[in-house]
């Protein structure tokens, strides 16, 4: 059945209480207050069942102290029944209230001016004509409009007629891929616990739901649910409702509480918004300012930063305490004093980072999500994000869950890992930076077999995408990765070696050769950055074995024929198991305590040697050249 949320609004006392009262039977001042004074302080609430559907309207003060009660009750709401009064036509709150209803986007309304019995009939063409001319200059002009009495009842039938109408012809406003409550009452009913209650937005709520009650962060289950009156196992959006909710208590419940389905998002702070204000309060709308935001149930304060540099319409609010709000749901920003609606925030990002100004990525983000297309979207906000964006972050501001943005999104993006997206050519021109970069150092140090990992941290890019880059060229055979090294396949320092490189090669090799145990340091051998290099490349070729002394903290290099032999030798001096002290190792090589202890240990890591406390065997079924990675 469709049904539509109207907000009843206009100047105080002109007969909105009493017309809603006329139309559905039910006097929605209810509390005892506005009995004694004779005015709405709250918003209440009635409908009309009709053959097409139901009208729920929600009765606003018109009183401007209870403006903000205005807001909530508009906030919500699809379509407006704006009640003049014929006897004194257009004043300052029914303005006001149509100011509010054209910002938060309510188009569809019908017009009743009311009190028709008390307004003399040579009067009332007059009256009629003034309230026509005035309501020209506002986007309701073209809404139907009806006269009539809740006194004597002139005009209800035809009133009635134009709502029906008008549910045909509404439509929902504001939306959000998660169920969203905003909470405008809670109370403790008596044997059944907590109850809240509001105007449903976002998506329809079920009994089996599992719903977080924010800014909180509890989570709630629903005990039952009501809509007017009625036990329900789900509600529309658009519909007011009832939760009776289990596990929780009235007083965890503040004002601009929200209750919404699990994965909605976090409280926030800084809110990302485009900026829309009344046409004669632009001036009022300054750097720094602060402002009153109300949107939902929510009434909060925040300091107004405007984006320089860019669009001057967009800005972020910076709010004193955590809201809980959505993509495209809409603020009424007021001046704190005096206390006056200045304009409206429409908002683009609610979980905006602290930027001291509007720089140009952040900027296309915003008209991005302005225009609410989610490539658009991803886009921008992927090259604001150095090449990768959360998936998270680009439904939200996309209005979209995350498994609708994965399919609604082209094939120009790509998955990174389960949380990050990137694209295509972001993708590209990273993985060409990454190998230029490996490249440019195999050019500047062509014996270095590889580069360490940092020359590939790109500033440029985000560590998501470098990992995945790094990862693609790993598994295409073009990158070899090891530890904190990098290096591209195709490089081969052997190869690139000069002839007069290749004798020095061959000169330390043999150095190494012939200093077998003795003099491993090869205190004669030229130290310069070549040898260096060049000592490192048979390192790498596995033709000198480096082995660390370690109470020393020094480095040992011997050559891999020096380590086969002294094996062999131990294995032939110590055999069958037969166990041997580090002192009678050291004299069945002949060699030094400073290189025993880091030989041994080198056999021992390698399965040659087992050590017991202060004795070794040698393992004979370990061959030498398997063992130590000849
Ligand atoms: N003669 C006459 N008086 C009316 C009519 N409708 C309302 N009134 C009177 O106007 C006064 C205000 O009526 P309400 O219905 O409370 O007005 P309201 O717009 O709801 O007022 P707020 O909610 O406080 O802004 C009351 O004294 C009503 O009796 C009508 O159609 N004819
Ligand atoms: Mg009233």
């Amino acid at each position: 059945m469709k049904t539509c949320c109207a907000v009843v609004i206009g100047h105080v006392d002109h007969g909105k209480t009493s017309l809603v009262g006329a139309l559905t039977g039910t006097d929605t001042d209810r509390l005892p207050e506005e009995k004694a004074r004779g005015l709405s302080i709250t918003n209440g609430f009635a409908y009309c069942t009709y053959d097409s559907g139901i009208i729920d309207l929600v009765d606003a003060p018109g009183h401007k102290d209870f403006i903000q009660a205005m807001i909530s009750g508009a906030s919500a709401a699809q379509a407006a029944l704006i009640v003049i009064s014929l006897v004194d036509g257009v004043c300052e709150q029914t303005l006001e209230h149509l100011r509010i209803a054209a910002l938060l986007g309510i188009s569809q309304a019908v017009i009743a001016v009311t009190k028709a019995d008390a307004c003399p009939s040579y009067d009332r063409p007059e009256q009629l004509a003034k309230i026509k001319a005035t309501l020209s200059q506002t986007p309701y002009a073209e809404a139907p409009l009806i006269v009539c009495s809740a006194q004597s009842g002139e005009g209800i039938e035809v009133l009635h007629r134009a709502l029906e109408n008008l549910l045909q012809r509404s439509c929902l406003n504001v939306s959000s891929p998660y169920s969203f409550l905003p909470i405008d009452r809670s109370f403790n009913l008596t044997g059944k616990g907590t109850v809240v209650t509001g105007t449903l937005l976002g998506q329809a709520i079920t009994n089996d739901d599992r719903l977080v009650l924010q800014p909180l962060g509890r989570e709630v289950s629903i005990r039952s649910l009501q809509s007017r009156g009625s036990t329900r196992d789900h509600v529309q959006p658009g519909e007011r409702m009832a939760a009776n909710l289990r596990r929780i208590n009235p007083n965890d419940i503040s004002r601009g509480s929200v209750l919404c389905t699990q994965g909605f998002g976090a409280p926030t702070q800084n809110v990302d918004v485009h900026l829309v204000s009344v046409p004669e309060q632009t001036q009022r709308l300054k750097h720094m300012q602060d402002v009153r935001v109300l949107f939902g149930a929510s009434s909060a304060v925040a300091q107004l930063r405007l984006f320089k540099g860019g669009n001057q319409d967009f800005a972020q609010l910076r709010f004193s305490k955590p809201v809980v709000c959505f993509t495209g749901q809409v603020g009424i920003l007021r001046c704190l004093s005096p206390s006056e609606t200045i304009g409206k925030a429409v908002f683009l990002d609610p979980q905006a980072i602290q930027t001291g100004s509007g720089y140009r990525e952040r900027l296309n983000v915003l008209e991005a999500a302005q225009k609410g297309d989610p490539n658009a979207i991803a886009d921008a906000l992927i090259k604001q994000g150095n090449g990768v964006a959360k998936a998270q972050n680009i439904a939200k501001l996309a209005r979209l869950r995350l498994d609708d943005l994965l399919t609604t999104l082209s094939s120009n993006f790509q998955n990174l890992n389960d949380d990050y997206l990137s694209s295509q050519e972001q993708i590209e021109s990273a993985k060409e930076a990454v190998l230029q970069a490996i490249a440019h150092y195999h050019d500047t140090h062509p014996l270095r077999s590889s580069a360490p990992r940092k020359v590939i941290d790109l500033r440029s890019f985000a560590q998501p995408l470098l990992y995945y880059i790094e990862d693609q060229l790993v598994a295409d055979g073009i990158l070899l990765k090891q530890a904190n090294k990098v290096a591209l396949v195709a490089h081969n320092p052997i190869r690139l070696i000069s002839d007069a490189q290749r004798r020095v090669l061959d000169e330390i090799e043999t150095a190494y050769q012939c200093a077998a145990l003795n003099d491993p340091t090869l205190e004669n051998t030229e130290k310069n950055e070549e040898t260096a290099e060049l000592t490192q490349l048979l390192i790498e070729a596995k033709r000198l074995m480096p082995l660390h002394n370690v109470a020393l903290n020094k480095i040992l290099i011997f050559h891999i024929d020096t380590i086969t032999d002294a094996a062999e030798t131990l294995s032939a001096a110590f055999p069958e198991h037969q166990t041997f002290t580090t002192s009678q190792a050291r004299v069945a090589l002949g060699t030094s305590r400073k290189i025993i202890v880091p030989l041994l240990e080198h056999f021992d890591a390698h399965g040659m040697t087992v050590r017991d406390k202060d004795t070794r065997y040698v393992e004979p079924m370990k061959t030498v050249s398997q063992n130590h990675g000849a």
